[in-house]
């Protein structure tokens, strides 16, 4: 069995709803981050996000769980028509045990997580091991604040 990490955003519709429904479908789901609402980043004018990541404990491998992230996403109704645009769910894989992975369509270590704030505040509720050293001083901790859990 792998100890993965999953990221889940939204900022669409019923943004904890989303949250909520997709963590029930993920597989062997083990525990969960706070929920933090984030100011959005990149993309178009668009509203906050309601982020939290989870610790997941899996038999499948890297791309069985890509498969199923995007049949969560696509699940919770997620159209991907504007790039970096709103979604009512984004799961991305962070971490999946200490594989590294760099082919098309699957890059992990998430390639962006360590500049992420959305990401790493979270991802430190339940493995502050695995967030890069220094990033709450380097990361501006503007726009990110915890909310009621889930
Ligand atoms: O990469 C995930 C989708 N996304 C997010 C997000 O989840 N949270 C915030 N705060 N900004 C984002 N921009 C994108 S794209």
């Amino acid at each position: 069995m792998t100890i993965a990490y999953l990221a889940l955003g939204s900022n669409e519709g019923d943004r904890r709803g989303n949250l909520r429904r997709g963590i029930a479908s993920l597989p062997g789901v083990r525990r969960l981050s706070g929920v933090y609402e984030t100011a959005p980043v990149g993309g178009p004018a668009q509203g906050p996000y309601l982020n939290c990541v989870v610790e997941i404990d899996t038999g499948l491998g890297p791309h069985d769980l890509l498969a199923e992230c995007q049949r969560v996403e696509h699940e919770a109704g997620r159209v991907r028509s504007v790039r970096w645009g709103p979604r009512t769910l984004d799961v991305d894989i962070l971490l999946f045990d200490d594989l590294a992975i760099d082919e098309p369509g699957l890059v992990i270590p998430h390639p962006r997580m360590a500049e992420r704030r959305f990401v790493l505040e979270p991802l430190a509720d339940l493995a502050p091991e695995r967030c890069p050293p220094g990033w709450e001083e380097r990361l501006p901790a503007e726009g990110v604040r915890r909310v009621e859990d889930l």
